[in-house]
């Protein structure tokens, strides 16, 4: 426990003074279990400085990440009140260690989920779908690191921004995206490489976070993961990533 402690801490003084650190596993064996409750003590921490639980982050949910940091399980992570940009705002590169950015589709629920769910089930619980960029900031030197490590660090999860909601009675399984940066295209995709169907996302977040978060609550924006590769973001980059149907999100990089 005061190992599971003290690792919270580091993580989350890393996280907060944009300090990197060594891999926990590069120092000891560490498991999926006690990486989970290293990320809870860690966002404990965080809630009491203030902060509130908004929802969930869903990770390593399409191929393109998984290839990306070389680890292929589907994770998940806390978001905060106070990790949320507005729509078009700029961030401070200097607040993060290597921040990345990608497109990400969130879902805004209506109803909570207490536990296991089908597809249809979880979409029924769904209020609103709407284009939304996660920004990434891996605590780890080279943002390198194994399972345990990421899940330790809240699931790199630093920040994220929400574009214009829509109806989930559209069909979204399959949309064309694009993320631009300064009007150049650098990543293309589809929202069906988030699982196949990003439904199946939130049926992921009912299956593995709903039962350590005593539900998901009405309220909570689940982000259904990244569709392609993050992009590394540099100071004066003007990102905006655009869902076929469900209109854009953007922010800008700061010093
Ligand atoms: C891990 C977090 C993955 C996603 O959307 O797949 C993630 C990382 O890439 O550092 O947020
Ligand atoms: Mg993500």
């Amino acid at each position: 426990m005061t190992d599971i402690l003290s690792a919270a801490e580091v993580v989350d003084e890393a996280a907060r003074h944009a300090r990197e650190i060594p891999q926990f596993t590069q120092s000891g064996p560490l498991g999926v279990t006690e990486a989970y409750a290293i990320q809870a003590r860690s966002v404990a921490r965080r809630l009491a400085r203030g902060e509130r639980l908004v929802g969930v982050k869903m990770g390593l949910t399409s191929r393109a990440k998984m290839a990306q940091v070389g680890v292929d399980e589907v994770i998940w992570g806390r978001l905060t009140d106070a990790m949320r940009l507005e729509e078009g705002a700029s961030l401070s590169h200097a607040k993060y260690v290597h921040p990345r950015i990608e497109p990400e589709l969130a879902f805004l629920l209506k109803k909570p989920i207490e536990g296991e769910m089908t597809a249809p089930e979880a979409l029924a619980c769904v209020e609103g779908i709407a284009p939304a960029m996660e920004i990434i900031d891996s605590r780890y030197r080279d943002f390198k690191f194994a399972l345990p490590d990421v899940i330790a660090d809240n699931s790199s999860s630093s920040g994220f921004v929400i574009g214009p909601w829509s109806s989930p009675a559209r069909d979204f399984s399959n949309l064309g995206l694009v993320m631009e940066v300064n009007g150049r295209a650098v990543e293309t995709g589809s929202t069906a490489a988030i699982l196949g169907d990003p439904i199946r996302s939130l049926v992921a977040a009912a299956r593995l976070a709903a039962a350590e978060l005593g539900g998901l609550k009405a309220g909570w924006i689940i982000l259904a993961g990244g569709a392609t590769a993050a992009y590394s973001l540099k100071i004066g980059d003007n990102v905006r990533t655009t869902i076929q149907g469900l209109g854009a999100v953007s922010i800008r990089v700061e010093k």
